[in-house]
C-alpha cells in the first residue's frame, strides 16, 4: 500500500489538500521546471490525490517541495482537478495555517516559494495569514464577447496570479439560489474566450472567469462568482481572482493604494484586500483565515481500480 499523508484545511469554505509525506521527487531544479516534471511524469499522483474517490472537484492540492531559495519556509506547487495552477491564494492561506499546525512556522513574516515568485506571508498563529500576492495588472478593459443565451457580455482580463475575465453585466444574482446560471454563464463566457481565440498578455489562457457585483452586506464592498479552471467553483472569495479585481479597481481610479476592500465569496466568507504601487507595479495584499479540517493518510492500493482516481 503506497501511503500518503495530507493535512485537509479550508479558507473561506475553499478546499485545499496539502501533500506533506509521500508526494514525487520532483528534483532540485527551479520550481517552474518542477511543475513541469510534476505534469509530464507524475500527472497520476495528481489525480490519486484530487479527484473522487479520495477527493473531489472543489479540491486544491498542495505540493510541499524543498525550496531553491533558503530563506523560504518551503516551496509550493498547487494542482486541482485538471491540471496545475500558477498562483492559489485561498491554498497560500492554507499552507500558512497547515505549516503552523505542524509547528514549522511560528507566528510572523515567512517566505513562500511558488512557480510564479516568491510570497510573502504573515501568520497571526492561529488562522489567519495575509499574504503580498504576485504584482498583478488589468490586461484589457470593456472587452465584449458574444455568450450564447446571455448577448454581448463585456468584462475585463486581468491578472492576479491566474488570468481572469472579470464580468459584471452578466444580469444574474450573485446568490447560490442562482447556482445552475452562475456555472452556466460562466462556462459559456469561457467557451466564448476560446472560440473567439481572447487570451491574456502572451497568449496566457484565461481559465478563471469571475461574475462580479455588489455586496450582500454593508460592511463588504463587493462580492464575487468564480468559476475555476476545471468547472467547479470557488467557495472563498478568490485570493489571486481578488488580487486581479483589486488591479481593475485600481486601474479605474476607484481604489486608493491602501485603501481596504473587503471582498465576499459566493457563499458569503470574506478576504480583505489592498494595494501598494512601487515603480508602477501594482502589489496587492490579501488576508484571510483558514482552518484544519483533517491530518490523513491516503491509502493507495496496487490493486484498485480506481487508485489513480476516476478521470
Ligand atoms: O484563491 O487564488 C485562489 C484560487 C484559485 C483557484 C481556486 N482558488
Amino acid at each position: 500500500m503506497k501511503k500518503i499523508r495530507v493535512i485537509d484545511s479550508h479558507t473561506g469554505g475553499e478546499p485545499t489538500r496539502v501533500i506533506v509525506e509521500g508526494g514525487p521527487d520532483l528534483g532540485v531544479g527551479p520550481l517552474s521546471e518542477r511543475k513541469t516534471i510534476f505534469r509530464d511524469r507524475f500527472d497520476d499522483f495528481r489525480k490519486t490525490v484530487i479527484l473522487e474517490p479520495r477527493g473531489h472537484d472543489v479540491l486544491v492540492g498542495a505540493l510541499l517541495v524543498p525550496p531553491t531559495d533558503p530563506r523560504c519556509v518551503a516551496g509550493v506547487i498547487f494542482f486541482n482537478n485538471v491540471g496545475y495552477l500558477n498562483m492559489c491564494g485561498h491554498g497560500t492561506i492554507g499552507v500558512g495555517v497547515t505549516l503552523g499546525h505542524l509547528g514549522k512556522i511560528t507566528p510572523g513574516r515567512h517566505l513562500l516559494e511558488t512557480t510564479v515568485g516568491i510570497v510573502p506571508f504573515e501568520y497571526d498563529g492561529k488562522n489567519r495569514v495575509t499574504l503580498d500576492n504576485v504584482p498583478s495588472y488589468r490586461y484589457s478593459t470593456q472587452v465584449r464577447i458574444p455568450v450564447e443565451g446571455y448577448g454581448m457580455l463585456s468584462g475585463d482580463i486581468a491578472w492576479g496570479g491566474n488570468w481572469f475575465f472579470l464580468c459584471e453585466d452578466h444580469g444574474i444574482p450573485l446568490s447560490l439560489k442562482h447556482l445552475n446560471r452562475l456555472l452556466d454563464c460562466s462556462n459559456k463566457i469561457r467557451q466564448s474566450l476560446e472560440a473567439n481565440r481572447i487570451t491574456g498578455e502572451a497568449g496566457g489562457e484565461i481559465d478563471h472567469i469571475e461574475l462580479i457585483g455588489p455586496a450582500a452586506e454593508t460592511t463588504n464592498q463587493g462580492r464575487n462568482f468564480v468559476l475555476c479552471p476545471g468547472a467547479a467553483y470557488d467557495r472563498s472569495p478568490c485570493g489571486t481572482g481578488t488580487s486581479a479585481k483589486l488591479a481593475c479597481l485600481h486601474a479605474a481610479g476607484k481604489l486608493q493604494p491602501g485603501q481596504i476592500w473587503r471582498q465576499e465569496s459566493i457563499i458569503g466568507s470574506v478576504f480583505e484586500g489592498w494595494v501598494q504601487v512601487r515603480d508602477g507595479v501594482l502589489y496587492p495584499t490579501i488576508r484571510g483565515e483558514a482552518y484544519i479540517t483533517g491530518d490523513n493518510t491516503l491509502l493507495v492500493d496496487p490493486a484498485d481500480p480506481f487508485r489513480n482516481g476516476i478521470s
